[in-house]
């Protein structure tokens, strides 16, 4: 079962990413992923065994972005983008009890999502300044026709905060990742907690 709000780590924030990730939980998140392209597998490794352990409790998720050996090891959840291998090979490589994602850009993508795929993430719906590589926007009905085309689950992503819920929700995703909007807000907990009470108001 995919959860409605989905947040995802930034090294470059102000706030440590540990801080950021445990608001995150705290603030209501289904499921929090550590991206960070610079640091070790090691590092991730040890950020995502603290993670489960704390998080098991309160059934966070804890996703690791495109390190499948990392998964692997620690037993956390997987993203991976279109440039990260096979999915098929990256899930044959993890737990089978493991959740796996797949970053979708474009509506022909959504023909290539094998077996196993638990749900994709979809975008940029918008601009965003936090991945400076990512495709074209797809928008908000960019958005409903890819969804139209899957058979798994899809997450809007990318420059999207509280106010887009009602809209995605409406072209059919099940749930919303973010990043600027709760690991650069002055409140992150209060953040994440905004998104996951107007995402169950709308
Ligand atoms: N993939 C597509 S857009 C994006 C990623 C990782 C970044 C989203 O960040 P923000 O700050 O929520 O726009
Ligand atoms: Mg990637």
């Amino acid at each position: 079962m995919i959860g409605a709000v989905y947040a995802i780590t930034d090294p470059a924030a102000p706030i440590p990413v540990l801080d950021q990730a445990r608001a995150a939980a705290r603030g209501g998140a289904w499921a929090v992923q550590i991206r960070d392209k610079r640091a070790s597998d090691a590092e991730i490794a040890a950020l995502a065994e603290t993670l489960l352990a704390e998080f098991a409790s309160l059934g966070v998720r804890v996703f690791v972005n495109d390190r499948t050996e990392v998964a692997r090891i620690t037993g956390a959840d997987l993203h991976v983008g279109q440039g990260d291998g096979d999915p098929r090979q990256a899930r044959d490589r993890i737990s089978p009890d493991a959740c796996l994602g797949l970053s979708i850009e474009t509506l022909s993508q959504c023909a290539r999502v094998p077996d196993g795929v638990d749900y994709v993430g979809v975008g940029p719906i918008r601009a965003t300044a936090t991945k400076p590589d990512a495709a074209a926007p797809v928008g908000v009905d960019g958005l409903a026709r890819i969804v139209a085309a899957l058979k798994v689950p899809a997450i809007a992503i990318g420059g999207l905060t509280a106010a887009d819920a009602p809209a995605l929700k409406r072209a059919g995703a099940a749930g919303m990742a973010v990043v600027s909007c709760i690991v650069r807000a002055p409140d992150p907990e209060a953040a994440t907690r905004t998104l996951v009470e107007t995402w169950r108001r709308t």
